[in-house]
């Protein structure tokens, strides 16, 4: 156990909906990591276009009914890989169990997530500033699971211009954000260099969401 979590509450009011549960993942890394390990043999890592062309800096795959997917056509979820014409591999049970988990301490009762992206960064790799609102009911929430190296996630407000504010998330870490909060503009600082115990020079996140 690592003695930094007893100084502090374990879920931590961040903002008016935005929680962060520090550590809720830890218990759970080794079968997250093989069901990480599953899903990619099925759905390999891969860069999409953004509508304007360009590739994305973050690698990206999908489990669950839905994945989110980017396109000369623009943002959507649908429920097949376009690489393999396969459906998405399915949600992990572990995956589902926590993202459960993580809504019910943040508040929101019966989360049923129906979409997981999954994002690799490799240091450098930054996460421009962006709203979600791609999902069809935004009264979900969305829960957010940092594995690997650490990160700044960047904190917005409702509008683009809107001053944003740095919280740290480190591996382990799950942040669930909805209701005031669910249009807020976020994003995600370059990721310094360094070598995670668990998964080498890479950042995992995994959000969760009820998509359709
Ligand atoms: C990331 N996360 O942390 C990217 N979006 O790698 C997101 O874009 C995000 O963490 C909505 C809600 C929570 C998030
Ligand atoms: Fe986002």
């Amino acid at each position: 156990m690592n003695a930094s979590l007893f100084d502090e509450p374990a879920v931590q009011a961040i903002a008016p909906g935005v929680t962060l549960v520090r550590g809720l993942a830890l218990p759970v890394e080794k079968p997250l990591l093989d069901a990480i390990a599953t899903v990619l043999d099925a759905a390999p890592w891969r860069q999409m276009q953004t509508p304007g062309g360009q590739n994305m800096a973050v690698w990206m795959t999908n489990c669950g009914p839905l994945g989110w997917v980017s396109d000369r056509a623009g943002y959507r979820y649908q429920a097949s890989d376009p690489i393999s014409a396969l459906p998405w591999p399915a949600l992990p049970a572990a995956f589902a169990a926590l993202a459960h988990e993580a809504a019910e301490q943040a508040g929101y009762a019966d989360f049923t997530p129906d979409a997981c992206l999954v994002n690799r960064y490799l240091p450098g790799t930054r996460l421009s500033l962006h709203q979600d609102r791609d999902e069809q009911d935004f009264t979900q929430p969305i829960v957010s699971v940092s594995l690997g190296l650490p990160a700044v996630f960047l904190l917005g407000g409702l509008s683009r211009s809107d001053k944003t504010a740095r919280l740290p998330l480190s591996h382990g870490d799950v942040l669930v954000w909805g209701g005031p909060a669910r249009l807020r503009f976020h994003g995600v600082m370059p990721v310094a260099e360094g070598q995670h115990p668990a998964l080498g020079a890479m950042r995992i996140n995994l959000t969760f969401r009820k998509a359709g």
